[in-house]
């Protein structure tokens, strides 16, 4: 009889870690429960790779969820965090490397005239939610279906990320109160949103919105959609606020709204300005800002806001984009590369699937598509996702473990590592065109659909 195989150690912590953890994660997406495999335990990174703790490789996409547009381990972070360490990590006073990171923003995003920091994208939209409202002394907040703004209580309405890969369609405990202050309408729908600004004219604080979505898988703006926001909230005295926590340096050294050529009221930025420690920002208007505590009346505040070592990290990654414009160039060539590679050897396995790409952002939807809002994206087969997410991971190449996450590039990805990518996706695709294709409720034959 085969022995039992040996468990492996990632199997080992994560029993472990189901004991002490919730899920045995710090973050439910963590826990690969949409994609049916055990989650990694990871041991290290460096560049393109991460290696788990029994020693497999792999080519990740995940890129700690956006922060790592260098890297893993880039040397030049790594010196300006070691630097930093010896002179302290905190000391809940300002330190000039603060005012250097809030100048670094500024002059990125013309739109921040002044800006906090802040330990989390959640932080920063909660703040940015509150501001508004204080500002404008209105209550009603609109957000789009699919959208994720991170955890907080008003804005867990139809969100995207981990509450939609699994299907919350709210978080509990969150009162009803709550919920009824945010109107939740489909993504890349003008019209919905002038129907809102009708029923609840002079009413709502702030539209929040992600300027090209990845928390529904990857969904650009449609032509105009931006536009036409910014000139319902102007119209009715409504503050646009561009949650760019994922987009922001991203996309470009401007986020987004350069891109786009949209001047929003607030920004709330995060991952990137981090490069994977934790910090994020919210940041607009002057006027609107200089309502922040000590300086007006909403309050907000942190004990280890801008803290010495995220900033460091921070400033290390800031400067050497800055340095590099032509960065946003190559990462974008790059994932069109790569996206196209992967629509062919799809096609060549006769898999439907819709690849949805900005900048260095891209998702793999299982679904003819367009995908362009969130009823589209759910079109997307999971279990295919799943399948194919599972035969690349037994390839060394890791996909974030939710057809409802975007999947980034660095600059650490190198050609090889593209090419390594799409041979593993002739294979994982292959396996998928030979699975049986479930149609409604039925099951069909194997082998290429005509
Ligand atoms: P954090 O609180 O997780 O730092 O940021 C929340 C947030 C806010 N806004 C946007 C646009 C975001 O994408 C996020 C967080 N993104 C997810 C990934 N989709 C974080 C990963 C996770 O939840 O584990």
């Amino acid at each position: 009889m085969k022995p039992p195989s040996k468990r492996s150690r990632s199997q080992e912590l994560y029993e472990r870690a189901q004991r002490l953890i919730p899920g045995g994660v710090n973050s439910p997406v963590r826990a690969f429960r949409a994609v049916g495999a055990p989650p990694l335990i990871i041991a290290r990174g460096r560049g393109s790779q991460v290696t788990d703790v029994d020693g497999r490789h792999y080519i990740d996409y995940i890129g700690a969820w956006g922060p790592l547009i260098l890297g893993h381990a880039q040397p030049d972070v790594e010196r300006a965090v070691v630097q930093a360490l010896e002179r302290g990590t905190a000391f809940g006073l300002t330190t000039e490397a603060e005012i250097r990171m809030a100048q670094l923003i500024t002059e990125a995003v013309p739109s921040i005239e002044k800006v906090r920091l802040v330990n989390s994208g959640t932080e920063a939209t909660m703040s940015a939610i509150r501001l508004a409202r204080g500002f404008t002394k209105r209550d009603l907040v609109v957000k789009f279906i699919g959208c994720y703004h991170g955890h907080v209580d008003s804005l867990l309405v139809k969100a995207g990320s981990g509450v939609a890969t699994f299907a919350l369609p709210e978080s509990a405990g969150i009162p009803a109160q709550f919920a009824e202050l945010t109107l939740a309408i489909p993504f890349n729908q003008p019209e919905a949103l002038a129907k809102v600004f009708t029923k609840h004219r002079g009413k709502i604080a702030a539209v929040i919105l992600e300027p090209v979505v990845g928390n529904m898988g990857c969904v650009p703006p449609a032509e105009g959609f931006l536009k036409t926001v910014r000139e319902l909230t102007e119209r009715d005295g409504a503050l646009l606020i561009f949650d760019e926590v994922m987009t922001g340096f991203r996309l470009a050294y401007g986020g987004a709204q350069s891109l786009y050529g949209i001047r929003p009221d607030l920004t709330t930025l995060g991952k990137v300005i981090g490069g994977g420690l934790p910090i994020a920002a919210y940041g607009g208007r002057a006027d609107i800002m200089n309502c922040v505590a000590p300086d007006g009346p909403v309050y907000q505040a942190g004990t280890l806001s801008g803290n010495a070592l995220a900033v460091a990290a921070g400033i290390a990654v800031l400067e050497k984009l800055g340095r590099r414009p032509g960065i946003y160039k190559e990462l974008a060539n790059r994932t069109l590369r790569l996206a196209e590679g992967l629509r062919k050897e799809a096609a060549r396995a006769a898999v439907e699937v819709c690849i949805n790409c900005v900048g260095s952002m891209f998702t793999v939807f299982f679904t003819r598509g367009p995908v362009f809002d969130f009823d589209s994206a759910l079109q997307a087969d999971r279990e295919r996702f799943a399948g194919f997410f599972r035969a690349m991971l037994d390839r060394g190449v890791l996909f974030p473990p939710s057809q409802f996450e975007a999947a980034f590039l660095s600059a650490a990805h190198t050609d090889k590592d593209i090419e390594a990518t799409l041979a593993a996706a002739r294979d994982g695709f292959a396996m998928l065109s030979e699975r049986p294709v479930k149609v409604g409720n039925r099951e069909q034959g194997t082998g290429n659909r005509k």
